[in-house]
């Protein structure tokens, strides 16, 4: 059909505009994001967070951008301006960060619909049809052309991206939808205690990835509306949607038709499923394929040599089996499985990593023996330490461990510690 070729899209993906929701702290990851939001946090060996959306946009052809930054956002900002500033406003691209700055009131950005409310008339300048909303906070690969070209077809005035989910996952997480047969949204609850179940599927519920299209007109006059609205929590999830499905047409798009592979999407909002979601790339062939030249990530990448490894003359290997090691590393004498290393990570001689994820510039002594841990940017871990091994010794020394068993190790951490 003539009106889903490429051009058909592309004509839409142009007239659109896409604000990205990045200013969460993400609390339950805990000391990671103590001094970084969210959307920095490091991912997959050379990525932050904020790429995965940031890159859909620009593989799908929305090559307009604004970034909504509050909680802790120097880290954030200095990765979208080091990486992401390579926009042309000659060829109709732009990446703008919009930090709360109390434009409008004296208050920082209460909810997320308030976020966006605080800057409608930088996206008003900008004249796009449509408004795509993303969360900044999950992993994942999308083609957003396919969900626009099914919110303008369908007459919608909104769009929510969905996917089915585990009743017990969704349960106090996510927003849960009820549809009817032509995918309209007859019900939205944020967080349920209790979601509501697929007809055709009990054990499974219809959860919203807080990704939304809007009709730019629509968009401006129900966050104008809910604005002057004193009950409300400004909040998409807890008020825009409620308030709209009753009198608008607001449709559920299944996000399996245009992710890039089976649907993976993670939300990596704790210490496990931040560990788990970096360990299954170490797999043979993991889910998430990022070496997909057709739907690349783009980051943020400082010049570095290549990575090393060294086999010390008296017969200490330095190797790496099943791990993900990026430039700047040197892997000297130590043996690493299962492991993920980001830019400049050495690792010393008799030293074992397993099953770790190693931020930026960690230096690991000698003789050290770590196991399914998370070691924060810029840790210096001393000769023969154990992390991992004896979680009871890890708790009295300050190591946060979490409930799945992932130790987590900081720089403050190990400033603390007596050491000699
Ligand atoms: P949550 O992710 O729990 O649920 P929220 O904490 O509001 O909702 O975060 C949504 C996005 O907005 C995140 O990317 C976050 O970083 C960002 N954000 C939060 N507060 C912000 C602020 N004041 N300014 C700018 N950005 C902010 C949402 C939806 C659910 C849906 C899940 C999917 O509300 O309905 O199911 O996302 O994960
Ligand atoms: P990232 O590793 O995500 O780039 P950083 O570790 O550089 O983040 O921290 C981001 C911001 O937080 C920087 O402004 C940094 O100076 C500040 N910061 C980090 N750790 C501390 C600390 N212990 N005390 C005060 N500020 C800190």
């Amino acid at each position: 059909m003539s009106k889903n070729n490429n051009r058909y899209i592309s004509n839409l993906t142009r007239d659109t505009y896409a604000l990205v929701l990045a200013g969460g702290r993400g609390s339950r990851l805990h000391e990671l994001t103590d001094w970084r939001a969210k959307p920095a946090l490091y991912f997959g060996g050379k990525f932050r967070i904020i790429d995965f959306p940031l890159s859909n946009c620009i593989n799908s052809g929305i090559r307009r951008v604004g970034v909504l930054t509050q909680y802790k956002s120097h880290s954030l900002i200095r990765h979208l301006v080091r990486g992401w500033g390579h926009f042309k406003k000659e060829l109709g691209e732009s990446i703008e960060i919009l930090p709360a700055s109390q434009r409008f009131s004296d208050d920082w950005y209460q909810g997320t619909a308030d976020a966006v409310f605080q800057n409608i008339d930088i996206v008003r300048d900008e004249l796009p049809k449509y408004v795509i909303i993303l969360s900044g906070d999950h992993i994942y690969k999308m083609d957003y052309g396919p969900m626009l070209a099914q919110h303008v077809e369908s007459g919608a005035k909104m769009t929510v991206s969905c996917m089915s989910v585990p009743v017990e996952t969704a349960a106090n997480a996510f927003g849960v939808l009820t549809v009817d047969e032509d995918n309209r949204v007859t019900d939205f609850i944020e967080k349920p205690a209790n979601p509501a179940r697929l007809h055709n599927d009990p054990d499974y519920c219809l959860a919203s990835m807080g990704n939304y299209v809007f009709d730019t007109d629509f968009l401006f006059q129900q966050l104008e509306k809910d604005a002057s609205s004193s009950g409300s929590a400004h909040d998409f999830g807890k008020d825009i949607i409620p308030s709209i499905i009753n009198n608008h047409k607001v449709l559920a798009f299944d996000f399996r038709k245009s992710a890039m592979n089976d649907a993976y999407w993670r939300d990596v909002g704790t210490l496990d499923s931040f560990w788990e979601a970096n360990m299954e790339l170490v797999a043979p062939i993991p889910e998430l394929n990022l070496y997909d030249t057709d739907w690349p990530i783009w980051t943020y990448q400082e010049q570095l040599p290549p990575a090393k490894f060294v086999w010390e003359e008296d017969n200490r290997r330095g190797e790496a089996l099943n791990s993900v090691v990026s430039g700047g590393c040197i892997i000297s004498g130590a043996t690493l499985r299962r492991s993920i290393c980001f830019s400049n990570v050495r690792v010393k001689s008799y030293s074992v990593v397993e099953e770790a994820v190693v931020l930026p510039n960690v230096e690991i002594g000698q003789s050290c023996k770590i196991k399914k841990a998370i070691i924060d940017r810029g840790c210096i871990i001393p000769d023969e330490m154990e992390i991992g091994l004896d979680h009871e010794h890890d708790k009295a020394r300050g190591f946060r461990v979490s409930s799945g068993g992932v130790v987590l190790v900081t720089r403050e951490m190990i400033e603390q510690l007596d050491i000699e």
